[in-house]
């Protein structure tokens, strides 16, 4: 897969704050000059620049204080220069001069889905048009009917694009949101005081996109823990401290409240505040009828508390199973947990691989053993190496000889490894005629093959979804990878039948991927459930491209998890024996 914007999150705990904004002004500069109309390969030489910065494993700072900078490919002396003047004042004169003319607004008009900086070019020529308030007006008028190249479907794209644009702009994935309360959690635990601390709301349902963090505490002296919830690093705005609530703002831009509780209190209140509403009400409704009454301070019969220090206390009382939080989303887990069905969710424990992971060899940072010695530190037993395929020039795509070196390589680096194993592998694009990247006896001598769309967007549901299917009812496609294409937030995706491709795959033994890159989460849970209905196998991989981003499988199988799927549902989770036969089965069924 490709992310323009990947480097916003990288790590686990630690930002490189300097790498992200020298990317995203290099981002800003390609936009511009775009929309200036510039030369083509000068705009391609900032973005690349502001990938290859966003991607660094290393601190910017430090390799420009090493003198280092001109050794990373794509960087060459002039971004160099560039870098070193933002490191040293905190400003890039070269911005500011592309930026002459331009306003903040313009700029920020390019980042709305569907809005390159060719169409926002276009808009500003014909129509004067240069913030969000003019084009909404210019929309509402019809005054875009007729322009150049703007049909009514373009039209309501851009308008999808604008509320999509503006509903980012109130939430934030949850890839964002996990490491703050990891952080924050991990900060405050220092505090003596506290008893219990954990996240409670969207987050703890992991819901891929958070409106708020919600994260509730016991302990003895209230004032004193919010005090130190609102004095931690990262918080940018405190907008309220008392005895028993703190409410702040952080970097990343969200909202975090923080409610202290009394001991006797702490699972009625993570129940509340754990959500959904939806289920929420429900469960409210079913305890009513049996004459009990749930509040965020306990479970009670008429005045009489009778339970609230566990979570599990509300749902034991109501007559059901305990429900993980995952599933509350009123989707029939209720039912249920009443009749003792509730799945036994797939847990990150059961995983045994990653099977969606990029090299140096196309456009990923590390190197097979950085990546091996990386999976085997998360106690992984093997690790799926999947670089792009040859179409995919801007990804630096495999060609046919290259990936038989890959494979040469591979095979001579598993030699070495004791109980983990590499595997041989590619994601191949579809490529937009329908035909695939590399021909079966390429394939053939792979463990696994990943096959996925990065082209031809626009094409439309039928002949996508043709598309889809022709990969896999090819007996070496293993998974489809991100199969929607969505980007949360920026990209609504291609028009799939969700539904062909879901029945396609039942029928050939293909898995679909949960794509647990931050942005992607593409299946996403409603999708994911209806795969698993249909007798769809499900892998879980982070498609990452840097070490430091396979820590996101965590996120994948939160959606899992919201999806209802068993560790039977997913292939990653069976030992490697087991994992090859999945493959090899479908190859022996062709023909
Ligand atoms: P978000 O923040 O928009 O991603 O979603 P949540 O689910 O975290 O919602 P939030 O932060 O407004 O509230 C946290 C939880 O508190 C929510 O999941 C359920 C509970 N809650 C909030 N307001 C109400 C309400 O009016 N009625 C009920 N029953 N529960 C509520
Ligand atoms: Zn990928
Ligand atoms: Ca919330
Ligand atoms: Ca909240």
């Amino acid at each position: 897969m490709l992310h323009k914007e990947r480097h916003i999150i990288k790590k686990h705990k630690d930002y490189d704050v300097k790498n992200h904004e020298i990317a995203a002004l290099f981002e800003r500069i390609a936009n511009v000059l775009e929309l200036k109309g510039e030369n083509t390969f000068r705009i391609n030489s900032y973005r690349k620049a502001a990938r290859v910065i966003g991607d660094l494993s290393e601190d910017v700072d430090a390799l420009a204080k090493a003198g280092k900078l001109i050794d990373i490919p794509g960087i060459g002396t002039g971004m160099a220069e560039k870098i070193v003047e933002y490191l040293n004042t905190g400003k890039m004169s070269k911005y500011e001069e592309v930026m002459k003319g331009i306003s903040e607004e313009t700029v920020m008009l390019m980042q709305i889905p569907g809005l390159g900086p060719k169409t926002v070019a276009m808009l500003n020529r014909e129509l004067g048009i240069v913030s969000l308030g003019d084009l909404e007006k210019a929309i509402q008028q019809g005054s875009l009917t007729g322009l150049f190249g703007i049909g009514d479907k373009k039209i309501e794209n851009i308008v999808k694009g604008i509320e999509l644009f503006k509903s980012s702009q109130q939430r934030i994935s949850i890839g964002m949101a996990f490491p703050v309360v990891k952080r924050i959690v991990e900060e405050l635990s220092c505090n003596r005081q506290i008893v219990n601390i954990q996240a409670a709301g969207s987050l703890r349902r992991m819901k891929e996109t958070v409106g708020d963090i919600d994260i509730l505490a016991t302990g003895s002296d209230g004032a004193s823990i919010v005090k130190s919830f609102v004095a931690m690093k990262g918080v940018t705005q405190v907008l309220a401290a008392g005895d028993t609530k703190g409410s702040v703002r952080v970097d990343e831009g969200v909202q975090v409240d923080l409610r202290v509780v009394q001991k006797d209190e702490y699972g009625a209140a993570l129940q509340y505040f754990t959500g959904s509403k939806e289920h929420n009400v429900h469960l409210r409704e079913i305890a009513k009828k049996k004459g009990y009454k749930i509040s965020e301070y306990g479970i009670f019969k008429g005045d009489k508390k009778i339970g609230g220090q566990l979570e599990e206390d509300i749902y034991k009382i109501v007559g059901m199973d305990w429900i993980p939080p995952e599933l509350r989303e009123n989707r029939g887990e209720i039912e249920a947990a009443q009749a003792g069905k509730l799945p036994k969710l797939v847990e990150i424990s059961d995983v045994k691989g990653d099977l969606h992971n990029h090299s140096n060899w196309s456009d990923g940072t590390p190197t097979f053993e950085e990546m091996a010695e990386h999976a085997m530190k998360m106690g992984y037993r093997y690790l799926v190496v999947s670089d792009h395929s040859k179409s995919l020039h801007i990804a630096n795509g495999l060609k046919d000889d290259e990936l038989s070196e890959e494979i040469e390589e591979i095979d001579k680096l598993n030699k070495k490894f004791k109980g983990f194993t590499l595997l041989k592998a590619t994601e191949m694009d579809i490529k937009a005629d329908g035909s695939l990247d590399f021909p079966d006896k390429i394939l053939e001598k792979l463990d696994i093959v990943i096959a996925s769309i990065h082209s031809g967007f626009k094409q439309g549901r039928e002949k996508i979804t043709e598309r889809m299917v022709a990969a896999i009812r090819n007996p070496y496609v293993n998974i489809i990878a991100h199969p929607t294409g969505r980007l949360i937030s920026k990209r609504e995706g291609y028009e799939v039948d969700m539904d062909k491709v879901i029945a396609a795959c039942a029928e050939t033994g293909t898995a679909l991927e949960i794509n647990c890159f931050y942005d992607r989460l593409d299946l996403n849970d409603i999708n994911c459930r209806k795969a698993k209905d249909a007798g769809v196998m499900i892998a879980i991989s982070t498609d990452a491209h840097h070490v430091d981003q396979m820590w996101m499988m965590e996120l994948g199988v939160g959606i899992a998890r919201r999806g209802w799927l068993e560790a039977g549902d997913v292939i990653n989770t069976f030992p490697l024996d087991k994992l090859n036969a999945f493959c090899k089965k479908k190859r022996s069924m062709r023909g």
